[in-house]
């Protein structure tokens, strides 16, 4: 009857199967067609029952993302779901893959739902700034307890098939070929006879408001200034306490109100803008096979990378300098794992799996077999290149060789191995296990082919790979450097740093730069600063003292034993108004916007010159790392969706203020910022 969906009958049992690929997405091309099977199956008296099920590799993954912000083409979502609903013949979803947003809505407007044992289902609109608006927050309460809803749908996390079915959202979990045990389910149900009660109609219990308000107050606290997941909280609230109509209406009111929204239209971006960072020229391209990893160091960074490569199902060489250290770093690995084990996220048997997958070494004639080796040695330019010669030496014809350095200049050691097409980075971020992102140093000489199978192979192992040239920092630490440069000359002018840290979790910055600063360590700059011949008054001065942040007990702020949060040390004041002193600098008040103005501004900018230069591909390609390698808030979409929403005249007026105020290159506003001003968008996207 349409590409998009058919319809097959198996004697009086009627399939509608939507096709609609990659992800079965609830496109208007869909949703017309399935109006029209819809309202045929009701009216044909030959049909006993109807099952909704997918296509290709999964059931539908929601409402089409892409038709958000424009006209609504009829028959909407929620149109579909109340003639589903109006049927009294049984109504079945059969489901594989995953059950999400608008397609677990549509399920939820059927009478009874079956699935794959593989399948996972779920709520996830609130990732995209969204709450459910088919009806989801309304329904999935009668079937599975508001308590049990609130979470889903404010998390966005799906359960699995077997979770689903214990907590009533799902009424059957088959192994094997789900048309077969849909038609034979729906069959059953047909000849046991109705009446059939819509979801709607049901009831999953008493709530006690007590205890949802509190879960819900909980959950409130954690959104840290986003407003979906308060809304996704209210509306299930409203399930409970208003009419099924009542409460419906009020979740159409308030997603009206979201998918208008900055916060929603920037994390819709950060959506697509994953996905797109992952795409380069492939056309051609064989892509190598890696089988074996090797890395090289098990320290923090080594061992955290090797564990990322275990988790992707990848068997892993661990090399280290000696048996003691290469022991000493297993055993942090195994270590790490039981925690999991103990959190609950990950079981026994899958901690013995991943631990098979390591073998020590302290040979490198082991990495022989490897065909993707990454180092993770000390930062330094010669031992990275003596690593190199070694790889170079043993490595199989046709191995990735990959540094993890954050700094250092790949062309260079590229340049010192007798097959540089093979050389590239791999930026991990600490640690390198638990954090998302992954930069992809495309060196000068690196081959195509190998640079698409490390893309391959970092979706593999779930990371959000974005490919970046070389340069001091590559993408996010050299436009880290732009936003810290300021910091000290506001601690010097007047500011204090829980002045300048409020005004950054205020921003919706999960903490700010000297929070981070007493986390990671302050030593950690101190020693890049004394590499690269920089100073820095204030926190040179604190490290002289031995106040090396969090660890040491003291650093910006001073730390009670084992407290994470830290309080203002009088004696870090008194020591930024003698160096304020010395200067000449004599304190003034400094207001949030100030301190805005003189971190993020600058972050735009280097973005802008980062652009430029060609270093990323698309200035979304710049967001993808920002919010998932140093928690820029995910709201605001990245700093370079930022500063659309901000406005480029208003930071290049500001630039110019700042740059005429201080003679700072930093506040010199990039050409392209100025472009961007002129036409609205870093052009620069369409090159990627
Ligand atoms: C919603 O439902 C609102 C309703 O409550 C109310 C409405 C009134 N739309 O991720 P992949 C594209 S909100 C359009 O690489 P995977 C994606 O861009 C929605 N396009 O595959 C990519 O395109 P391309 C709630 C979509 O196997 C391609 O499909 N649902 C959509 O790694 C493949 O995607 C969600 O938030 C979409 N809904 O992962 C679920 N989804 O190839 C969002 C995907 O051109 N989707 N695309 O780059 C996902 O989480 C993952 O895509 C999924 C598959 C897990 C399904």
């Amino acid at each position: 009857m349409s590409d998009f969906v058919k319809i097959s009958r198996d004697d009086d049992i009627a399939l509608v199967t939507i096709d609609n690929r990659p992800v079965n997405a609830l496109s208007f091309h869909v949703r017309g067609p399935l109006m029209q099977a819809l309202v045929s199956l009701r009216d044909d008296a030959s049909v006993a029952a109807i099952i909704i099920a997918c296509a290709g590799r999964t059931f539908i993954a929601g409402a089409d993302i892409t038709e958000f912000g424009k006209p609504v083409q009829q028959p909407d979502l929620r149109a579909l779901i109340v003639t589903l609903e109006s049927i009294t013949k049984p109504t079945v979803a059969a489901i594989h893959g995953t059950a999400l947003g608008g397609g677990l809505e549509l399920a939820l407007g059927c009478h009874f739902r079956v699935a794959d044992a593989g399948a996972k289902l779920g709520l996830p609109e609130v990732k995209l700034g969204l709450l459910p608006g088919a009806g989801g927050t309304v329904r999935l309460p009668r079937l599975v307890g508001a308590v049990k809803a609130l979470k889903m749908i404010v998390s966005g996390t799906p359960i699995g098939a077997t979770e689903a079915h214990a907590a009533g959202l799902v009424d059957a979990v088959f192994e094997g070929d789900l048309a077969t045990h849909a038609v034979n389910f729906a069959r059953e149900i047909a000849r046991k006879g109705g009446p059939f009660t819509p979801v709607r109609d049901r009831n999953a219990g008493e709530t006690n408001l007590g205890a949802f308000d509190a879960e819900a107050a909980d959950l409130a606290r954690k959104a840290r200034g986003l407003e979906a997941p308060l809304a996704c909280a209210q509306a299930v609230r409203n399930a409970v306490t208003l009419t099924f109509d009542e409460a419906l209406a009020a979740e159409r009111a308030l997603f009206v109100k979201l998918v208008a929204s900055d916060q929603s239209r920037a994390q819709r971006h950060l959506f697509f803008a994953e996905r797109e960072a992952a795409k380069i020229p492939a056309k051609g391209i064989v892509k190598r096979r890696i089988g074996r990893v090797g890395v090289i160091g098990a320290g923090t960074m080594g061992g955290g990378i090797a564990m990322a490569f275990a988790n992707g199902g990848y068997p892993v060489t661990l090399l280290e300098t000696s048996q003691e250290v290469l022991d000493r770093g297993l055993g942090t690995i195994e270590k790490n794992y039981a925690v999991s084990v103990s959190r609950g996220s990950l079981s026994e048997d899958a901690k013995r799996q991943r631990l098979a997958q390591f073998k020590g070494s302290t040979d490198y004639a082991d990495l022989a077999d490897c065909d993707l080796i990454v180092e993770a040695v000390f930062e330094d330019m010669a031992v990275k290149k003596e690593v190199f010669g070694k790889l170079d030496a043993i490595a199989k014809a046709g191995a990735i060789l990959a540094t993890n350095t954050s700094y250092l200049d790949i062309n260079e050691i590229a340049a010192s191995i007798s097959r540089p097409q093979d050389m590239l980075g791999l930026h991990f971020f600490s640690p390198a296990n638990v954090m998302k992102l992954l930069e992809i140093v495309r060196a000068d000489k690196t081959a195509p082919d190998a640079l698409a199978t490390v893309v391959d192979m970092a979706r593999r192992i779930g990371k959000v790979a974005v490919v970046v040239g070389v340069c001091h920092g590559f993408v996010g630490n050299r436009m880290l450097a732009a936003r810290g440069s300021e910091s000290e000359a506001l601690l010097l002018e007047g500011a204090t740093p829980g002045q300048i840290d409020k005004a950054f979790t205020d921003f919706g910055w999960p903490m700010g730069p000297f929070q981070m600063g007493d986390l990671a360590g302050l030593d950690i700059g101190w020693r890049n600063r004394k590499a690269r011949g920089l100073t820095a008054a204030i926190a040179d001065t604190l490290c002289e003292q031995g106040r090396f942040g969090q660890k040491t007990g003291r650093g910006f702020y001073l730390y009670e034993a084992g407290a994470r949060a830290g309080v203002p040390d009088p004696e870090v004041e008194t020591l930024i108004r003698e160096k304020a002193a010395e200067k000449g600098i004599k304190p003034r008040e400094i207001g949030a916007e100030e301190i805005i103005e003189r971190t993020l501004y600058p972050l735009v900018n280097e973005g802008a010159k980062i652009l430029e230069e060609k270093i990323a591909a698309r200035a979304s390609d710049i967001d993808v790392v920002w919010v998932n390698g140093y928690g820029f808030p995910i709201g605001k979409g990245g700093p370079m969706f930022w500063a659309g929403l901000e406005g480029a005249a208003r930071i290049i007026d500001r630039l110019d203020h700042w740059h005429r105020q201080t003679g700072k290159e930093v506040f010199k506003p990039a050409p392209l910022l100025k472009r961007m001003a002129e036409i609205g968008s870093w052009e620069t996207d369409a090159t990627g």
